[in-house]
This record gives C-alpha cells, structure tokens and sequence, in this order.
C-alpha cells in the first residue's frame, strides 16, 4: 500500500510560513511522515541521555590525565539530549491532526532546526578539545590548539545558522553562507589533520591506527551536516522534512555518542599501556589473563 501523498498547502499559510525561514513550516505531512519525525526526535534524545550514565562510569577505568574525555563526552550528551528534547516538542506542538494530514503552524506553533546550531556552538568546541586532550598533547600546545580548531568551528556554525534561514526563499542566501560556512569547515579540517597527524606520531605503536581511522570518521560523520543544511534544494515535501531529521540525527549519533565511546576506548587502551593497572583489568577477558593479573597484584 502507497501512503497518500500531501496535498499542496493553502497559498496564504505557505506565505506565512515561508517567513518563518523553516521548510517544516511549508509542507503538511502524512501521518507515516509525522510518526517517523517524532520517533526520530525522541530515539535521538533518549540515546543521548541514556549514555550520560556510560560516560559518567567509564571515567573511572582510566588513568588521571585521561577521566575528563568520558567527561566531557557527558556534558556534550547532557546538552545534546536537552536540545533534541525541545527539537521534539515543537515538532510535537507545531503539527496537528486535521482527520488527513497534519498540518504544520498549529496554533501559531512554528518549527525551527536553528536550536540545533544554538547547541553545536556549545558541543562542537568541547568535542574538540576532547580530541586533543585524549591525544595526550602537552599542555601548551593542548590550549594552543583546542583554540585554533574552535575559533573556525565556531565561525562555520553561525555562518551556517545565519544561512539556513534561507532554506525557503529563493536559496541565494541558504548557499552564500553555505559557502562562507564551508570554507570555515575546511579551515577546521585542516587544524584537526593537525591535531591527528600529531597523534599518529605519538601514539603507541600498539594504537598507531586508532588515529588515521579517527581522521576518516570525523569526516564522514561531520560531513553529513553540509547535506542536511543543503537538502530543502530537492523540494519542499514532507519526505525532505524526515529524511533531514534522519541524517541530522544519525550525525547527532556519530559524532557525539560514538565518537565518545571511540575515544574513551582509545584513552582506555592508553591508560593500561601507559601503566594504569585498573584499565589493564578492564579491558581483561580471558579467564588465564585474569590470573595473571591476580597474581601480579594488580
Ligand atoms: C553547516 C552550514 C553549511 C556548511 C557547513 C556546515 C557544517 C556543519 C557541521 C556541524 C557539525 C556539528 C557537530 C555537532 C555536534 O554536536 C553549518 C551545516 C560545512 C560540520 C559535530
């Protein structure tokens, strides 16, 4: 069975809509679509706030120098889950249900991704520094550092929220500061290539490749962004409006949730092969190695 498809929306609520700068705002969804958006938006924060626990205990398996990275993964899964929860009640409050369809701007309740650039301002800068602290840069070269990738991610995440409220005029201004916030994009790709290339130096040799793949998951999960901010070029219809919430959600995933795990793995081995018994212990499983441990007091 076909879901049947929206009806065109009534001209005068398109032209309201349209100055909200959201194609959510333009488009009445199918029940299906409107289902996928809200089970979309609550697995999303249900996850992020889920993990805080996990980031929380993780800390404890590791040396000193390295419990802040699980840390600040909880920070970044507090703030995340708390922006996708009220992503989720105005997608909840901007619908309602006319007997068909639903229709968007019920009682005056519009839809907005801009909340989300609100809350990368805060997560992006810390998911960076992360990255050097669990790369064990020395201490002036972590400040040094840390600032020279958030000084370009910062700029490309407000030139991109000031962008994407042209997603639904005439796309001039969607794709001007999509320019402006790419070339910011490749200023920071080029910082973190730095930060990586150090890390592939330094790393033990045991975890030599955790680096380069690091290198390739950060661009491929941080490069699903870009396409979620250009896809309202492919038509305003309610499947743009899901499919946008499912790639927004499944970068949200990677490169805050997984990405955590990845590195609080990384620093995990780190510790035990710099010397730190209880991560030796952790990361233990067979019964012979337990032993051994055991007998080696640690
Ligand atoms: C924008 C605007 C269009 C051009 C580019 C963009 C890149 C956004 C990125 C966002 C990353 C966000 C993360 C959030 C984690 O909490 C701003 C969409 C290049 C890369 C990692």
């Amino acid at each position: 069975m076909t879901l049947p498809q929206a009806p065109e929306i009534a001209p005068a609520i398109a032209e309201i809509g349209r100055l909200t700068g959201s194609i959510e705002n333009l488009v009445p969804l199918t029940s299906g679509q409107y289902t996928t958006g809200s089970l979309i938006l609550m697995v999303s924060y249900g996850a992020h706030f889920a993990f805080i626990l996990y980031f929380i205990m993780m800390s404890f398996q590791l040396a000193p120098r390295y419990r802040i990275v699980p840390i600040m993964s909880a920070l970044v899964m507090a703030s995340a889950g708390l922006s996708l929860m009220r992503e989720f009640q105005i997608w909840d409050a901007t619908y309602a249900f006319n007997g068909s369809f639903y229709l968007p701007m019920a009682e005056g309740q519009t839809f907005t991704n801009a909340f989300r650039y609100g809350n990368w301002t805060i997560t992006v800068p810390i998911l960076l520094t992360q990255l050097a602290i669990a790369f064990a840069l020395p201490r002036p070269d972590l400040h040094k550092r840390s600032i020279r990738m958030i000084i370009p991610g910062v700029l490309m995440i407000w030139t991109g929220l000031y962008g994407q409220f042209g997603e639904t005029g005439d796309f001039s201004r969607l794709n001007l500061w999509g320019v402006i916030s790419t070339v910011f994009f490749v200023w920071l790709i080029v910082e973190v290539r730095g930060v990586i290339s150090y890390a592939i130096k330094t790393s033990p040799s045991e975890l030599s490749a955790w680096p380069k793949n690091i290198w390739w998951y950060f661009l491929a999960t941080w490069g699903l962004y870009p396409i979620a901010y250009a896809l309202p070029q492919l038509g305003y219809t309610g499947d743009i409006v899901v499919v946008r919430q499912l790639l927004f959600s499944i970068a949200d995933i990677s490169t805050k949730l997984v990405y955590g795990i990845i590195l609080s793995r990384y620093v995990l081995r780190r510790s035990a092969l710099e010397g730190y018994a209880p991560a030796a212990e952790a990361l233990e499983i067979s019964p012979l190695g337990a032993k051994v441990a055991s007998q080696r007091g640690d």
